[in-house]
C-alpha cells in the first residue's frame, strides 16, 4: 500500500478554533480524520503528523524519505522564512507538495513569499481544506495513478 505523509506546522491545530473567517471551521482532527478516509478509497495509507517545532518536522521530513512515498506539507508560517525546512525537503527524494488553506497572495506582504515552494512540486494556495484532497491526488498522479 502506498504510503504519504501529511505535515502540519505551527498553529494549525488551532483550525476551527479561531478565525474561521480565514481557515474556516474544520478542526485539524476533521482534517485528518477525513483525508485519512479519503486517501484509503484511493488505496492510500496517511501518516498525519503536526507540530508547532521546526526541529519536529525536520525530523518528521528525515523519516519520510525511507517509509513513504509523498508528502503533503503545509508548514505554517514557517513557510516564509524557514530555510532549515527547505534544507530538509531538499535533502530527500519523495515528492513533496505545499498547501496553503488561505490564499497567501491576497493577505500581509510578508505572507506573499514561500521559501520552501521552491523545492516542492508544487504549491496549492487559497482553496480551504479543499486543498489537501487535490494535493494527494496529485502525489498519486506524479506516483503513477493508483
Ligand atoms: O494559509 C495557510 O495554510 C497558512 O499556512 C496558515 C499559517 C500562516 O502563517 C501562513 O501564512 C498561511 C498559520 C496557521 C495558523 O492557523 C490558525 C488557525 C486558526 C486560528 C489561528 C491560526
Amino acid at each position: 500500500m502506498k504510503k504519504l505523509l501529511l505535515i502540519n506546522g505551527p498553529n494549525l491545530n488551532r483550525l476551527g478554533v479561531r478565525e474561521p473567517g480565514i481557515y474556516g471551521e474544520t478542526t485539524l482532527a476533521t482534517l485528518e480524520q477525513s483525508l485519512t478516509e479519503f486517501a484509503a478509497k484511493l488505496g492510500v495509507e496517511l501518516k498525519c503528523v503536526q507540530s508547532n517545532h521546526e526541529g519536529e518536522i525536520i525530523d518528521q521530513i528525515h523519516e519520510a524519505d525511507a517509509n513513504c512515498e509523498g508528502i503533503v506539507i503545509n508548514p505554517g508560517a514557517f513557510t516564509h522564512y524557514s530555510y532549515a525546512i527547505r534544507d530538509a525537503i531538499a535533502s530527500i527524494s519523495l515528492p513533496v507538495i505545499e498547501v496553503h488553506i488561505s490564499n497567501i497572495h491576497t493577505r500581509e506582504e510578508f505572507r506573499h513569499h514561500s521559501v520552501t515552494a521552491p523545492v516542492t512540486i508544487g504549491q496549492i494556495v487559497g482553496l480551504g481544506t479543499y486543498g489537501y484532497q487535490l494535493a494527494v491526488l496529485a502525489l498519486l498522479e506524479k506516483m503513477g495513478g493508483n
